[in-house]
């Protein structure tokens, strides 16, 4: 302790000394001495603490995807309305309209033609005579039979009305290999008095010799033999049926 002391009082003595020198006109009371320098910055101090975390963002932009492929066409609309009717056509001069009136007759005959010969070949066989064609399948039936065939066919029963007609009846009876063909007339309505079936009266016939006879009382219905003469018959007997168109 009194070496301390000692020391304490020696380093205060060279203090004193050194404050002497640099201020020796001083007188200097018993020590309140002169503050001194501030010290040097001392090093930084440690890191602080991480922060709160800071409050949410705001919320982002829609992204921007690519386009995707296009989607199948939907299933058609429904059928629009009928448009307006057309503008009259210019006016032709007299000989075109003539000319196209008779163009549109032309057609309409040979489209008329064409549908009827088409309706002929549909037939097992089948004769031309003047404007009228013979059809038939080969088909044997009663009288009511063979109206309803040729009424089916959009025809009628045959009923020749010239000689040459009766003529090309009895080829197709030969081709067929039949005795008797159903002819259109009856005496029906009126015993002995034969008509076609319109009721008109025949403007041909070719009655076989003693026909008609009305046999048995029972004889309303014609028929053609394979040799072309004409004899009244049952109408329930079965025969060929042949159609005219
Ligand atoms: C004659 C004909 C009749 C029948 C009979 C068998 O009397 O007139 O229609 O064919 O023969
Ligand atoms: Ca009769
Ligand atoms: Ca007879």
């Amino acid at each position: 302790m009194a070496l301390l002391k000692h020391q304490l009082c020696a380093s205060l003595l060279l203090m004193e000394s050194v404050l002497l020198l640099a201020a020796p006109e001083s007188s200097c009371p018993a020590y309140a001495g002169v503050p001194g320098t501030p010290g040097h910055n001392g090093s930084p101090g440690r890191d602080g603490r991480d922060g709160f975390p800071g409050p949410k963002g705001e919320k982002g932009d829609p992204g921007v995807g690519a386009q995707g492929p296009p989607g199948k066409m939907g299933p058609p609309g429904a059928v629009g309305p009928k448009g307006d009717k057309g503008n009259p056509g210019l006016p032709g001069t007299g000989v075109q309209s003539a000319l196209v009136t008779q163009l549109q007759s032309d057609v309409k005959r040979l489209t008329d033609r064409l549908a009827a010969v088409e309706k002929v070949l549909g037939f097992r066989m089948f004769r031309k005579v003047g404007q009228k064609y013979y059809v038939t399948d080969g088909l044997q039936g009663n009288f009511e039979k063979a109206q309803k065939f040729c009424s089916d066919a959009g025809a009628k029963i045959v009923l020749p009305r010239s000689e040459d007609e009766n003529k090309v009846l009895t080829s197709m009876q030969a081709a067929l290999e039949s005795t008797y063909v159903y002819a259109g007339a009856t005496d029906r309505q009126k015993e002995g008095h034969f008509v076609d079936m319109s009721g008109k009266p025949l403007t041909f016939t070719k009655w076989k010799e003693n026909e008609p006879n009305d046999h048995k009382g029972a004889e309303d219905c014609t028929v053609i033999y394979k040799s072309g003469v004409w004899n009244d018959v049952n109408c329930n007997s079965e025969w060929h049926v042949v159609c005219e168109l």
